[in-house]
């Protein structure tokens, strides 16, 4: 039995979590799901947004198909129990270190894209981010300085080994690729990105066939809406890549299409959306469902060793969009069930 466990969390979470089930359904009928509780769900139920119930279920499963957690309602609570804390207690919990977050343009998206068609035409990159370090993990605070004035800090850290085996990701990742690896840091700044520059060289050893080069993350974040066809693969950290995913995402047309994969040193996985739970539109079935379904084919090709039916899924997704399927976000009017119709249809 393959055990998928569905967290479908918090505002349209649940909306694209049933969507991409569906697809899979047709897909991999084989498949057996469980689902749990997360975000703020959780919390209202259980007091806990990451209950032990859920991260049993987490465990037990050969894969974990995520929604999105996030709910303004709990905006005023302590940071321990805000529901963006689940997805972060999941990814350091089940050691997924390593978030694959590929963006390419899909064709006939040109229009909804924030760049100019020939540009837009030119995306199709893969964002390897850092999951389980940097400012998210690192130390955090509140204080008071002398003056009695309220200080925050969250301490931004690698140690060598984080930084090393997210590299070998990269490289990893480029090689099956373009060949091509973009190590995307503030080394004129920060102590974390000199260490970070220092061992992405060092791995480098290891990969004599894949081209590396370094990016300021400024200059990364200006290039990519300048020419972002001249990136294959980056790999930055935790922070940074968060960043510059959702800007490739608007890149590519809309937030709603991008899909990511979070993997550690088994096989299991963690599938979502890059998007979080868009309260302003839950409940309205408006979301797009796709950024959802292409997670689902990703589980599929790197938890489940079922590639062809990952590109089934892929093809499905390409054809409604080029046949015109949209939704609000790519300036159509397709609820999100009908959306994923369009997929089910092009299967
Ligand atoms: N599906 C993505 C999601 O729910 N994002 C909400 C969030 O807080 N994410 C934090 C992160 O990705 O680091």
């Amino acid at each position: 039995m393959t055990l998928i466990a569905v967290l479908a969390g918090d505002g349209i979470g649940p909306e694209v979590t049933a969507q991409a089930r569906r697809v899979l359904e047709v897909v991999a009928p084989d498949l057996t799901y469980e689902e749990g509780l997360v975000g703020g769900a959780a919390y209202r139920q259980t007091g806990h947004p990451l209950p032990e119930a859920t991260l049993a279920l987490a465990e037990r499963a050969d894969a974990i198909l995520f929604g999105a957690v996030g709910d303004p309602e709990f905006d005023g609570l302590e940071r321990a129990l805000r529901p963006e804390q689940a997805i972060l207690g999941l990814r350091k919990s089940l050691g997924l270190f390593a978030n694959l977050r590929p963006a390419r343009l899909f064709e006939g998206l040109e229009d909804a894209s924030a760049l100019k068609p020939e540009i837009a035409r030119t995306i199709d990159l893969v964002i390897v981010r850092e999951l389980t370090g940097d400012v998210y993990f690192g130390d955090k605070g509140r204080d008071l300085t002398p003056a009695g004035l309220r200080v925050g800090h969250d301490l931004m850290r690698y140690d060598e080994e984080e930084v090393a085996r997210i590299a070998h990701v990269g490289f990893g990742t480029a090689r099956t690729r373009r060949g091509r690896l973009l190590s995307v840091d503030k080394a004129n700044v920060l102590e974390t990105s000199q260490l970070w520059r220092d061992v992405v060289v060092e791995v480098a050893r290891d990969y004599p066939d894949v081209q590396l080069a370094h990016m300021y993350v400024d200059n990364a974040a200006m290039q990519l809406v300048r020419d972002p066809g001249q990136f294959d693969t980056i790999v930055t950290g935790n922070l940074f890549g968060d960043i510059l995913s959702d800007q490739a995402s608007m890149c590519a047309g809309s937030i709603g299409m991008l899909a990511s994969a979070a993997l550690g040193e088994t096989g299991k996985g963690l599938y979502e959306p890059i998007h979080g739970s868009a309260p302003d539109i839950a409940g309205q079935g408006r979301a797009n469902p796709c950024a959802t379904i292409l997670s689902a084919a990703m589980m599929l090709r790197h938890s489940l060793g079922r590639g062809d039916d990952a590109d089934r899924i892929e093809a499905a997704v390409a054809r409604a969009i080029s046949e015109g399927a949209r939704t609000a976000d790519l300036g159509g009017s397709l609820s999100t069930e009908a959306m994923a119709e369009r997929v089910l249809a092009g299967l």
